[in-house]
């Protein structure tokens, strides 16, 4: 089984490379295939950015025929941010482009925690949610996988492992940021992680 990864995060992909290690499943990327663009993520709901990325990316799959015919082939799709109470949810599904297209990773940590330089400890509730969308090339069958991370954001950046807002995210029942924790503890606590298990359990038949 090939399951093609619908996504220009290349943290995305080294995290579901990981997770699906273990499993007998042959994992490829857009990029294998040099799709370099993606489409605008103009919907409100994490579900609703999935699903724009799982269509525009089967279509062009689709079309082009680039998989292997001589396997089943799915492709997953998904979308993920960050929701901080405090900031009334944001970045939510905006996560990616938080602050503008001018800043990078780094940019939009201190900008968050620019934000939230007067919130109190008790008040800096976050969590991930990560959405996949996950459908036989036919488009014979589609699944929605989600899961969260709950946690709260730090006063400062540490780590510098995993991406995006690890370094700013100290998970529930840690006393570190997710940018400090060894990635295989990331996997198995992370939304991703999490949606993942479920996908596994549904497509795979296994824990
Ligand atoms: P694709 O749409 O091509 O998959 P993207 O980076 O644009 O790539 P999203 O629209 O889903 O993906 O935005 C997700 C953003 O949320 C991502 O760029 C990070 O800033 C943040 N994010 C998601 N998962 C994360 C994680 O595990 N750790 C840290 N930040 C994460």
């Amino acid at each position: 089984m090939n399951i093609i990864l619908a996504t220009q995060n290349r943290g995305k992909v080294e995290e579901f490379n990981r997770i699906f290690l273990d499993y007998p499943v042959r994992l490829s990327t857009v990029f294998d295939y040099g799709i370099t663009h993606e489409p605008e993520e103009t919907g409100v709901t994490f579900s609703e950015n999935a699903q724009i990325k799982l269509e525009y990316y089967l279509k062009i799959i689709q079309k082009n025929k680039f998989y292997d015919s001589s396997t089943k082939n799915l492709l997953l799709a998904e979308d993920s941010g960050i929701e901080i109470k405090a900031l009334n949810g944001e970045p939510g599904v905006f996560s990616a482009r938080y602050g503008g297209e001018g800043l990078d990773s780094t940019g939009r940590n201190n900008l968050i925690l620019k934000k939230m330089e007067d919130v109190s400890s008790e008040n800096r509730k976050a969590r991930f949610v990560c959405c996949i969308k996950m459908a036989d090339i036919e488009m014979n069958f589609q699944y929605e996988f989600i899961g969260h991370c709950e946690g709260l954001i730090m006063n400062n950046i540490y780590g510098s492992n995993g991406f995006g807002y690890d370094p700013i995210f100290k998970p529930l029942g840690y006393n570190v940021s997710m940018g400090s924790l060894k990635p295989e503890v990331k996997d198995k606590i992370s939304h991703r992680g999490l949606a993942s298990k479920k996908l596994i359990k549904k497509i795979l038949n296994a824990r």
